[in-house]
């Protein structure tokens, strides 16, 4: 059994899309990023970063923070979703170090400017905006000829996918995108991914281009 501190946010829907697709037990607790809960002593006892998402894995008592390492963990304690050896092993590490340095961090930023903050800093809507744009130009070329992100379905998908779902606060024209929308639609009918990308809250759906 998993205990899973999360909110529905794009880095908490990687760990809960991942849990349902490989099939594990788990127990969410809500952490309202809203009302500050990230901040109470108790949660900085497993994610000393202050924010979601972390685990505690009840059968070892094992405690991580940062959703990269938890997707990694994850895979490895299923087996499922990375594979262990050669070339493919590494192209999954790759890519998800990619959405983790990239995707994440700069697309978190489009959000803050592009959405929440327009016309304070012409600045950094540009230069976020402009960010997502080549972002995404580089995910559609890695899709063209290739059927998720490192081949085979994997956690760099279940990383990248949930950022994509907010391609409307990044001022995204998905359409342009082609390889991006074929695949993030395609992974949108996942029944995994429909059920993850619900928790912790039920009533939001998944928005599509
Ligand atoms: N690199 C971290 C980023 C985690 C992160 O930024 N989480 C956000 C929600 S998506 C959060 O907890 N924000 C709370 C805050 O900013 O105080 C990861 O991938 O786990």
């Amino acid at each position: 059994m998993i205990d899973l501190y999360t909110w529905s946010t794009p880095n908490g829907r990687k760990v809960s899309i991942a849990l349902e697709e490989m099939g594990m037990a788990y127990e969410t607790h809500p952490i309202n990023i809203g009302k500050d809960e990230q901040f109470a002593q108790a949660f900085l006892k497993i994610s000393p970063n202050n924010r979601i998402p972390a685990i505690v894995d009840r059968s070892s008592g094992l405690s991580l923070f940062e959703s990269g390492a938890i997707l990694l963990y994850l895979a490895h304690k299923s087996g499922k979703f990375h594979p262990r050896i050669g070339e493919a092993h590494w192209r999954v590490i790759e890519w998800l170090m990619w959405q983790m340095g990239g995707i994440g961090p700069m697309l978190g930023q489009a959000h803050h400017f592009l959405r929440f903050n327009v016309g304070k800093a012409p600045y950094a809507e540009e230069r976020y905006g402009k960010e997502a744009q080549r972002l995404y130009g580089v995910l559609d070329r890695q899709l063209a000829d290739h059927p998720f992100v490192a081949g085979d379905y994997s956690i760099a998908d279940m990383a990248t996918w949930p950022w994509i779902a907010r391609f409307e606060w990044q001022g995204i024209d998905m359409h342009k995108f082609p390889n991006v929308k074929r695949w993030y639609v395609d992974i949108a009918q996942r029944p995994a991914v429909r059920k993850g990308y619900k928790v912790p809250d039920a009533s939001v759906e998944i928005p599509m281009p």
